[in-house]
């Protein structure tokens, strides 16, 4: 018999106040919980979780086709290599997709993200048009794919379209390789429009937007967007790239005489509903009032160091009670545990200290780590994925207790041997999103399928 379960008895699983012990899951045919209860009794008709319980974990910045290209920019093509080469790299790259092949490698991420721990992604997509910029006669025509691909994957996904209409500061007219990403403003109000109606969303779908940058959408857009989403969607997201590299920073004070996240948070009204997409560069002052705002920072350190983009203050931010999440970004890696890990080791390496993310409240580094990132990903995301509590969505790991670095260990000692030891295979052994099995055994059902076609699409696209 085919049927769903409902229900699940995990002897450790970790909720948003801490590990808790026996605590019996359930949730409803919508895939949201219904119950979440330490100390509960097992019964003969009640399935038992395999290993420890974790929430799931939300990727909050994904550039799904740039998981193509992953790996291919690693040598030294101009002596002065830096983001900016790299960059004209992924737009030759980015010349070359189709609905199919975006479809392709949309799908094969999807299905890595869910073994990698990521049961939800936030895709801060800017490739709507066909080569030359010409429109497709369905606006949502690349859109659609990559709903279609996080469908198959079972992953969670707020969709951002992203409005990109300059090539930098001062409303510069965009740049020829960057054709496929120009749209009107009317042109992204009416997509998310059509999006709205076509997807009906729910806890597992989301759309918001994402104006690309500062260098790409001008101030009175910006409040136009802005304002147009919130009359639909009163609680919609907003995400933007910025201050990643020193120049966009140099860029921004020469034009509008203000940094970019200062000039951000004087002239937009910041808060819950924003997410600041790396926010590399801060001095002090824009590092504690942006911990102020109840917005995000998107934080994507695997990216962020493979670009040479510079480290994020997390110690001064998170002591301020900023409030992050982690994102892959490019997908140089896929890998919840390596952003955690990249992420405190580059406040080591700057500061020379150790444990520089833990707080006295949480001393295990891990599960502050861990349990800020579910919350600060699910704000950013808008939708309930904010870990294992009543009226989440049931999006929760199931880790393999017989693995080497989980042996033997006391709870505040677990999530170090998930999030800092890398030893052999991944100690993620199951994957629930909302409710629903997605990686059993470390396996995923479309997988086989999903890397034939990637295999097809990577020919198309390297030829
Ligand atoms: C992007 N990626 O949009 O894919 C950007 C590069 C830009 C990152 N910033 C392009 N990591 O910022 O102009
Ligand atoms: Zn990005």
């Amino acid at each position: 018999m085919n049927h769903t379960i409902q229900c699940l008895l995990a002897e450790r699983a970790l909720l948003p106040q801490g590990w808790r012990h026996n605590v019996l899951l359930q949730w409803d045919t919508s895939g949201l919980l219904t119950g979440v209860t330490p100390d509960s009794k097992p019964g003969s008709d009640i399935p038992s979780a395999a290993g420890p319980v974790l929430p799931g974990m939300p990727n909050l910045h994904s550039h799904a086709f740039q998981r193509a290209m992953a790996g291919l920019t690693e040598y030294l093509g101009n002596p002065q290599d830096s983001f900016w080469s790299w960059r004209e790299l992924m737009y030759r790259f980015a010349a070359q997709l189709t609905p199919e092949t975006l479809q392709a490698v949309a799908t094969q991420l999807y299905i890595e993200m869910a073994k990698a721990g990521y049961t939800s992604v936030c895709e801060f997509h800017y490739i709507h048009h066909a080569a030359q910029g010409q429109y497709y006669a369905n606006p949502a025509e690349l859109s659609g794919r990559l709903i279609a691909a996080a469908q198959t994957a079972g992953i969670g996904l707020t969709l951002l379209p992203v409005l990109y209409q300059h090539s930098g500061f001062g409303g510069r007219p965009p740049l020829p390789e960057q054709a496929r990403f120009i749209s009107s403003t009317d042109w992204m109000l009416n997509l998310l429009a059509h999006l709205r109606r076509d997807h009906p969303q729910h806890a597992g779908l989301r759309f918001g937007v994402a104006p690309h940058s500062l260098r790409a959408v001008a101030p009175a857009t910006l409040d136009i967007v802005r304002q147009q989403l919130h009359a639909a969607d009163p609680s919609a997201p907003i995400h933007i790239h910025i201050a990643e590299q020193q120049k966009e920073v140099s860029d921004c004070l020469a034009q509008t005489g203000a940094r970019p996240v200062r000039w951000l948070l004087d002239n937009q009204p910041v808060d819950e509903r924003w997410c600041l997409v790396h926010a590399t560069h801060m001095q002090a002052g824009e590092t504690l009032d942006l911990a102020r705002s109840g917005a995000i920072a998107g934080i994507c350190p695997t990216t962020e160091a493979n670009l040479g983009d510079g480290i994020f203050d997390g110690v001064n931010y998170l002591a301020a009670g900023g409030r992050w999440g982690i994102g892959s970004d490019s997908h140089i890696s896929v890998c919840a545990r390596e952003e955690l890990r990249l992420f405190e080791y580059s406040q080591r390496l700057r500061d020379q200290r150790r444990n520089a993310l833990a707080s006295t409240a949480t001393p295990a580094v891990a599960d502050r780590l861990y349990l800020d990132a579910v919350a600060g990903g699910a704000q950013a995301s808008a939708r309930p994925i904010a870990g294992l509590a009543h009226g989440q969505r049931a999006d929760f790991l199931v880790l393999d207790a017989q693995h080497p670095n989980l042996l033997q260990r006391q709870d505040d000692q677990l999530l170090a041997g998930l999030v800092f030891c890398q030893h052999g295979e991944t100690p993620i052994r199951d994957v629930y999103a909302g409710g629903k099995c997605i990686i059993a055994d470390r396996q995923h059902a479309a997988q086989d399928t999903a890397l034939a076609d990637y295999g097809k699409a990577l020919k198309q696209l390297l030829a």
